[in-house]
């Protein structure tokens, strides 16, 4: 996957980055003028760096520790090397930690229905809805704006206990904490149950630097029936402004979200519909056999 959101001239909050020729991505390519800018947000120098970033003296990291989203290389000063290639930015920009900095995100999908309680196809596909947030940092900008609920894997969390804390912090934003507690771990429960990894590995995030980057792990967990999901009292809280129902379907001409996060909807998308019509196939077929065994002819409707 070649990244596309985290080069141009301008880094997070206008900060000016080289502004790297597209082409020139790969480490592999000759880039003799590559000249990148090198940029640690200003709170990871000071003498004491935030409990979730690196300390400065980075001799006591574990770096074997960081390889679950795979290997990568180091540069001459010892740093890690952003596994996509150049961003046209060295240091850890706004980033924590040098090298992967892993996060979790919830894909919680039903589908669309109408009044009647049927599910809305056009064109014979049917239209998905998906739990997004609008950043309140303005994500990357226009539609991307738009994201799903995902963020930073806390210490000591597993990525499926992130996905459920985050869901619940910025998309049922207004619980009360005792509530949180009950719903984060009913949460858990229905994604170790029946959730379904889309993807796992380095997100195209607009804060990447050739040191530091995004990797994730996006879990959809998908309500057939609506029952469940249609639930939800969505609010935004934390660090969404809002919180949403979105649609998805194939023939949106411009499908656009915040960093990689389109991708995982349209992947979920074709998994979860091709479940629903080649169930809809079968049935559709064990109705054809009993109704030809009496002689009668059918025509498939949605
Ligand atoms: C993206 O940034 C991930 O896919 C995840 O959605 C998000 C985590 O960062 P924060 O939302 O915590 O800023 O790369």
């Amino acid at each position: 996957m070649t990244h596309t959101k985290c080069i141009g001239p301008n880094y997070v909050d206008n900060t000016p980055r080289f502004n790297i020729e597209p082409t020139r991505i790969e480490w592999t390519t000759f880039y003799p003028t590559y000249a990148p800018i090198e940029y640690n947000a200003p709170c990871f120098t000071h003498p004491i760096p935030p409990s979730w970033a690196d300390p400065i003296d980075i001799s006591a990291i574990q770096w074997n520790k960081r390889n679950e989203y795979g290997l990568f290389n180091f540069d001459s000063r010892g740093y890690p090397m952003n596994p996509n290639g150049r961003t046209g930015m060295t240091g850890r920009g706004v980033l924590g930690k040098w090298g992967p900095n892993s996060a979790g995100d919830p894909l919680f999908t039903m589908w669309k229905r109408d009044n009647n309680g049927e599910i809305i196809y056009i064109d014979n596909l049917p239209v998905l809805l998906f739990v997004a947030i609008e950043r309140s940092d303005g994500g990357d900008g226009g539609e991307g704006k738009y994201a799903l609920p995902g963020g930073m894997v806390d210490a000591g969390e597993v990525v499926t206990q992130t996905i459920a804390r985050e869901f619940s912090e910025e998309a049922l934003g207004t619980l009360s904490s005792d509530d949180k507690v009950e719903t984060i771990e009913s949460l858990h429960k229905l994604i170790n149950s029946s959730g379904r990894q889309i993807y796992k590995g380095y997100v195209d995030d607009r804060r990447n630097t050739d040191n530091a980057w995004m990797v994730t792990t996006c879990i959809n967990v998908h309500d057939e029936s609506g029952n469940i999901f249609n639930q939800f009292k969505l609010s935004g809280g934390s660090d969404a402004a809002r919180a949403m129902w979105m649609e998805y379907h194939p023939s949106l001409q411009y499908f656009k979200l915040y960093a990689s996060h389109a991708n995982w909807v349209k992947k979920a998308y074709e998994l979860v519909s091709s479940d629903l019509l080649s169930s809809k196939f079968n049935t559709f077929n064990q109705l054809k056999n009993v109704l030809g065994y009496l002689g009668c002819a059918v025509n498939q409707h949605n």
